[in-house]
């Protein structure tokens, strides 16, 4: 499958596709609506460059038919959820049959194999487990390719570290972030990775990183690094640089991506850096046709220097949102908003500052009190600061560092609020 010839996997894409919107067309009100909204049938399907006639899904889809209303299987069918974080209070809801998962492992199975993971290794997931894809979609795609799987999740770096050492793990999975951190945790406490520890490959993404922090990581700590990217809607964790490094392979079978102008919808010129839009071709319990990621990537078809015949996503180059990754985390600022403001203490304005501190991201929110809260006893004010950092704890799902400002005393905006200062540098 993986080096089948373009063509072939084309006219295997055109097909799946057509079967695809006939099935939604007739058993999904949603697109069987918006399908009639663009004035597009099913028999207007005649190719794949078709495609372009189908209608745009984006994230307010999900949010808006919040928590299952897009599932088109039977409840009884669906065996998994996960969430992320949505524009404003509510998660994203995502659902899996049992071949949903399956396709899921399977993909991931081939992307680890590109990487030279399998059997005899032992993959150390340090993703969290939990409502994010991280933890176990790399947990069943390396027990899929027969690796020994040590599922530590995120936090208690040391032991994290000392089990690395005793267990003999030969990779990771993790942020790359987390991996530097990790790093510099065990400087600390004496372990050096190249010498100590027997790993030697890491599987980095959920976060924006570059080539700099790639040097560094096989530098400094001489790990072979990947690049692995995905996202909820579209399973999780998907695909995987292969070990010629140009490039993520996006399966033909299981995705048909496109990239467009963000501002046109457009498809750029080959090569061209634009948005990045999919349709998983496989998926059951959440379908998704022509969904805008946010990432701005660039695309090359050319067949790989490692005989893949599946086309290449470039590194993710920014987002065309506002949407920021604290930790792995996707955090809109609307999110931020959204809790703020059902805090009856807290007044209109705040600030959001992103910074690094070591190798982890940071988040302060400055917020301003309303007049009749402000107190000048000090007990007053924690009470209120404690209240704003759990509601921003639930609502974001990672630990946010706030300051309490006085009334009148942050930035007022003429025209659009800037309310985000993010100083990290990747
Ligand atoms: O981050 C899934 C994932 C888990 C990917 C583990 C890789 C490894 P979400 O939480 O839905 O899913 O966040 C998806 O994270 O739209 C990108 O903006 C960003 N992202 C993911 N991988 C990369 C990467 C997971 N390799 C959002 N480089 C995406 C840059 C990435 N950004």
């Amino acid at each position: 499958m993986e080096k089948l010839p373009v063509e072939e996997l084309k006219g295997m894409q055109y097909k799946q596709l057509k079967t695809l919107v006939y099935k939604l067309y007739s058993f999904s009100e949603f697109y069987h609506d918006r399908m009639k909204a663009a004035r597009v049938h099913p028999d207007d399907i005649q190719c794949l460059a078709d495609v372009t006639k189908l209608p745009f899904m984006r994230k307010s889809d999900l949010r808006d038919n919040y928590p299952d209303k897009l599932f088109v299987t039977p409840r009884d069918d669906v065996v998994r959820f996960h969430a992320s974080s949505g524009t404003t209070g509510k998660s994203t809801v995502v659902g899996y049959t049992q071949n949903d998962l399956d396709v899921w492992s399977n993909s991931l199975a081939r992307a680890l194999t590109s990487c030279g993971i399998g059997r005899g290794d032992t993959m150390q997931v340090s993703y969290g487990y939990g409502l994010f894809t991280g933890g176990l979609g790399l947990h069943y795609g390396s027990e899929r390719v027969g690796a020994a799987v040590l599922p530590a999740s995120v936090g208690n770096t040391e032991r994290q570290i000392e089990l690395m050492k005793d267990m003999n793990v030969t990779a990771i999975a993790c942020t790359p972030s987390y991996l530097l951190h990790m790093g510099e945790i065990a400087e600390r406490i004496g372990i050096d990775f190249k010498r100590d520890t027997k790993l030697r490959k890491a599987v980095l993404g959920a976060e924006p990183w570059s080539e700099k922090m790639r040097k560094r990581i096989e530098n400094d700590l001489g790990i072979k690094a990947y690049d692995i990217y995905g996202t909820s809607e579209l399973s999780g964790p998907l695909c995987t640089e292969c070990s010629i490094q140009k490039g993520i392979h996006i399966w033909s079978d299981m995705a048909l991506i496109e990239i467009l102008d963000p501002e046109t919808n457009e498809p750029v010129a080959p090569g061209e850096k634009g948005e990045l839009v999919v349709t998983m071709l496989q998926k059951e319990a959440l379908p998704i046709i022509r969904y805008k990621v946010g990432d701005i990537t660039t695309m090359d078809e050319e067949v790989c220097e490692c005989g893949r015949t599946h086309p290449r996503i470039g590194r993710i180059q920014g987002r065309v949102d506002d949407m920021l990754i604290i930790r792995g985390i996707n955090v809109f600022p609307s999110q931020i908003e959204h809790t703020l403001m059902s805090i009856p203490e807290v007044g209109a304005h705040f600030m959001i500052e992103v910074d690094r501190k070591g190798e982890l991201d940071d988040i302060l929110v400055r917020v301003e009190i309303k007049k009749e809260y402000f107190s000048d006893k000090i007990n007053d004010l924690m009470k209120i600061k404690h209240k704003v950092a759990s509601a921003l704890r639930s609502s974001l799902n990672v630990a946010v560092e706030v300051e309490l400002a006085n009334p009148d005393s942050l930035p007022r905006f003429d025209g659009k609020a800037k309310r985000v200062i993010d100083r990290r540098k990747i």
